[in-house]
């Protein structure tokens, strides 16, 4: 299940992170340095009186915050060859590293020395240090100036930093996200995630990640992240132990628990009906079964060999019967003979048949079911979503998305919660009587994502 959602979701995410991390091309990560060098070579440490001197640091800085942002620019508008990406990443963590180390130092420094300690040593410093002397990372050869020209410097103007992390973050613009959402969206429907989910998830996102600076590590988890949260938003969930609490509160009133099912035919309401009579039984209860589909033919041989299988008796009328009779006896035979639960099962009717459908009104009218859950068949997708609306006219208290073990996509299970506010109770994993897996959502989220 979710294998998917799962795959398209991590191409996405991988996609963003190219562009977050985007770094120079190789060529101006090697001309730039070069530039730097001639300057270094010129501009030595000279004496000069204070005020002159805070006038030329302060020109300086300005330069340096130009050059920062002209980096900064041609790091978004460049984008990298994907031959050269490996060796591009290297050197960005490269740089990256020796950003923080230097920044970490200078904070030390800056924080552990009295205001003339720092003057001092800082002037020492110029007069050891020389360009040639000093280990050229990339960082000394982008930022190269600042290193050589002396501590004092760097240390002092703890307000550089402003300039230089912004490197390492990025803000997406309107654009860049529309770009990157595009492929998710494509993949979203392709799930078949309702239309609806999808707007919701693209509102969120861009808030998240547009005009946002994000540090350019963190992309992934941010988009990880605010998925999630989506998910455990809009997938509402019904705890079994309701239903359980129900059939209690009846049966002190020697009452029996009915639940209708409904939804449209071939999603698998007749072998949930028989894996919920199963799971019942698991739990000590007794129940009886309503063959209230008298229209499809068989449907009433399927559920008499369920009953057999489980040991339960069905009430049955002929096809073409009233299938609100039939609900009516199953009901009274249950009193009669203090049966917990009544599963009333009902034919499998397009959403678009009007007299169908009036007809699945009738037997809600007449059984008042304490219960009724509406059917699925997760494989159906969007389809799935579309027969919620259609049958939220009747009324359903919980879902049960039948065939979840064969679905990959997983559209509808994400949707139908969402766009029906009717919570999930049950995923129909298979066949097999016990193939009803109570619904998880957090468990379900750790499958996608
Ligand atoms: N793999 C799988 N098949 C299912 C599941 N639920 C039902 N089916 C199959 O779906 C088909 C139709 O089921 P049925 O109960 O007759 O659907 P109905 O017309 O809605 O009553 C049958 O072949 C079932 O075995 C499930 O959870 N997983
Ligand atoms: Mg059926």
């Amino acid at each position: 299940m979710f294998d998917f959602l799962k795959k398209k979701i991590k191409e996405s995410v991988e996609g963003i992170k190219k562009v977050f991390n985007e770094p120079q091309k190789e060529e101006e990560i090697e001309e730039k340095p070069k530039e730097l060098k001639e300057e270094q070579k010129i501009e030595a440490p000279k004496e000069e009186q204070p005020q002159q001197k805070e006038e030329e640091q302060k020109e300086e800085t300005k330069k340096e915050v130009e050059e920062v942002e002209e980096i900064e620019k041609k790091l978004e508008e460049k984008p990298a060859e994907t031959k050269k990406e490996e060796k591009i990443k290297k050197i960005e963590e490269e740089v990256l590293e020796e950003v923080e180390e230097e920044l970490k130092e200078e904070e030390k420094e800056i924080e552990g020395e009295s205001p003339e300690e720092k003057q001092e040593e800082a002037e020492e410093k110029t007069e050891e240090e020389t360009p040639k002397e000093k280990k050229e990372g990339l960082f000394s050869k982008i930022f190269g100036k600042k290193k050589t020209e002396g501590k004092k410097e760097t240390k002092t103007k703890k307000s550089e930093k402003k300039h230089i992390l912004p490197l390492f973050e990025k803000k997406l613009s309107e654009e860049e996200f529309e770009k990157f959402f595009r492929n998710l969206e494509i993949s979203f429907l392709e799930a078949n995630i309702a239309y609806e989910v999808i707007t919701l998830i693209k509102e969120r996102l861009k808030k998240e990640l547009v005009d946002n600076p994000v540090k350019r590590g963190k992309v992934e988890d941010k988009i990880v992240d605010t998925i999630k949260e989506i998910f455990e938003e809009i997938l509402l969930e019904m705890n079994p132990n309701e239903l359980i609490k129900k059939i209690d509160e009846n049966k002190k009133n020697d009452k029996p628990t009915k639940i209708l099912f409904l939804g449209v035919n071939g999603v698998g309401k007749t072998t949930t009906l028989a894996k919920m009579c199963y799971w019942l039984q698991e739990k000590g209860y007794t129940s009886v079964i309503s063959a209230s589909d008298t229209f499809r033919a068989a449907s009433i041989e399927q559920l008499e060999i369920h009953a057999k299988n489980l040991g339960v008796k069905v009430i049955k009328h002929q096809y073409g019967a009233d299938p609100a009779a039939v609900a009516f006896d199953a009901i009274e035979y249950a009193k009669a003979h203090h049966i917990d639960v009544v599963l009333i099962d009902s034919a499998g009717r397009q959403h678009s048949n009007t007299n169908l459908m009036d007809e699945l009104a009738k037997i809600k009218r007449v059984a008042k079911p304490d219960f009724t859950i509406f059917v699925a068949d997760a494989l159906t997708g969007n389809d799935a979503v579309e027969q919620a609306k259609e049958f939220g006219k009747i009324g359903f208290d919980a879902i049960i998305l039948g065939k979840a073990d064969v679905d990959q996509k997983g559209g509808a299970i994400l949707s139908v919660s969402y766009i029906s506010r009717k919570p999930i109770i049950f995923l129909g994993v298979g066949q097999g009587y016990k193939d009803l897996e109570p619904f998880d959502k957090k468990k379900l989220i750790s499958r996608i994502i």
